[in-house]
């Protein structure tokens, strides 16, 4: 019997994430996600996932100062996202092309290639994201945090404190959700011991997909296009009778709400609430109600609940990152999970290959050719 998607296949052991779909719980590293996503730096994150344990203050100094370290980019790698940029690359790919040149410099191992990858990322997706708006890319600075350095790199402008935690909240939130398929496809190429970058240039390929980490933009896209909550009803009942899926809602294994969507849904209403204009939270959460309602009318039984994209969506745009910065910013979070998951694959590796059933034809004999492949 075929697994189709591997769902319910159990294909490794972890300590980085607990996913209770029926619970509607997400345990990272020991942490229930909003105890974690609350209170850490994404740095403290990092090292959680990466060393099984919370940095002392001595780690924590010397991480943030190895990533400071790392920050700057090679010139090759300025020169690819420029020349991506006069080409209109999608960001993603942009992304996973100047992923690829932390290989020019040769690194002793997992653990240096680990701390560049975390370093580049915010790196390459602000000055990707300057150079496709015809902005000059804005050096980095060694004296900010990982969350606030990338804000700064985007905006040209210091980030306030509330838009570091929200930021550091959503990344945070985000960084690991077991074997999902970019974390999956890391593992895949970690156990072949392949290069932790060959390992994380495939999982940012398998990030971009829609169904996985492509969905915040759509989702807000589409509250957007309803714009008002009289016209939520219409508008879903035709997306759904179209076929289309609602960017935003269902998952493998969440059957209630993505707990995570709790945590930066609270995120968001705090930011907008400090802003003084709640209008566009309160009309995703009237579209979120309307689409809950209408997908078990539609889909009976499915448990379509909202998954961690549509307040992802949300969050961000309120943090003044465009759609386009969505899924890559995702990456910026995730980078560290996939890498926790090479490193958990080293320590107790077995190639990943499972098996298939041949449904093809067999017993076929080669026709008489001439050696031009023409028949005679
Ligand atoms: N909108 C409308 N219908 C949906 C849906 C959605 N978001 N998600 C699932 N469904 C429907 C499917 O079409 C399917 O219907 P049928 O049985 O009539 O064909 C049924 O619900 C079961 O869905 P499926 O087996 O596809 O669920 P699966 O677990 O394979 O997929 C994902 C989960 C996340 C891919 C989900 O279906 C989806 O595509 N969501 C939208 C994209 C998104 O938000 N992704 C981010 C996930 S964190």
């Amino acid at each position: 019997m075929i697994n189709q998607g591997l769902e319910g296949v159990v294909a490794a052991e972890t300590k980085l994430s607990m996913v209770d779909g029926q619970a509607g719980e997400l345990v990272i590293a020991g942490f229930p996600v909003a105890e974690l996503a609350l209170n850490a730096t994404f740095e403290e994150t990092v090292l959680l996932l990466w060393d099984g344990e919370l940095p002392d203050d001595a780690t924590l100094r010397a991480f943030r100062a190895e990533l400071a370290a790392h920050r700057a980019l090679a010139p090759e790698a300025l020169e690819l996202l420029a020349a991506a940029a006069r080409a209109e690359v999608d960001p993603m790919d942009a992304l996973r092309m100047a992923a690829g040149t932390v290989s020019l410099t040769r690194s002793a191992g997992d653990r240096e290639d680990a701390v560049k990858l975390v370093a580049a990322f915010p790196v390459i997706v602000a000055t990707y994201s300057r150079m496709r708006a015809g902005l000059a890319p804005v050096s980095p600075r060694a004296d900010l945090g990982h969350a606030a350095n990338y804000l700064y790199m985007l905006n040209d402008s210091e980030p306030s404190a509330e838009q570091v935690r929200g930021l550091e909240t959503y990344l945070n939130t985000v960084v690991d959700h077991g074997l999902n398929a970019s974390t999956f496809t890391a593992r895949v190429i970690a156990s072949t011991e392949s290069d932790l970058v060959s390992a994380i240039a495939g999982a940012v390929g398998a990030l971009k997909g829609p169904l996985h980490g492509g969905a915040p933009g759509p989702a807000l896209d589409m509250v957007f296009e309803i714009g008002d909550a009289s016209r939520a009803e219409a508008f879903l009942r035709r997306k759904i009778e179209a076929g289309e899926k609602l960017m935003g809602f269902g998952h493998r294994v969440y059957k209630v709400r993505d707990p995570r969507a709790d945590v930066l849904a609270e995120a968001a209403e705090r930011m907008f609430r400090r802003g003084g204009d709640m209008k566009l939270y309160d009309l995703a959460r009237a579209v979120e109600r309307e689409a809950i309602r209408l997908l078990e009318e539609y889909k009976p039984g499915r448990k379509l609940q909202t998954n961690v994209e549509f307040y992802t969506a949300l969050l961000l745009h309120g943090l003044g990152l465009d759609v386009p910065l969505f899924t890559p910013t995702f990456a910026i979070s995730r980078v560290a999970g996939w890498i926790a998951h090479c490193f958990e694959q080293r320590r107790a590796n077995r190639i990943i290959r499972p098996q298939s059933v041949y449904t093809g034809e067999t017993g076929r004999t080669w026709p008489a050719r001439n050696f031009a492949g023409a028949a005679p």
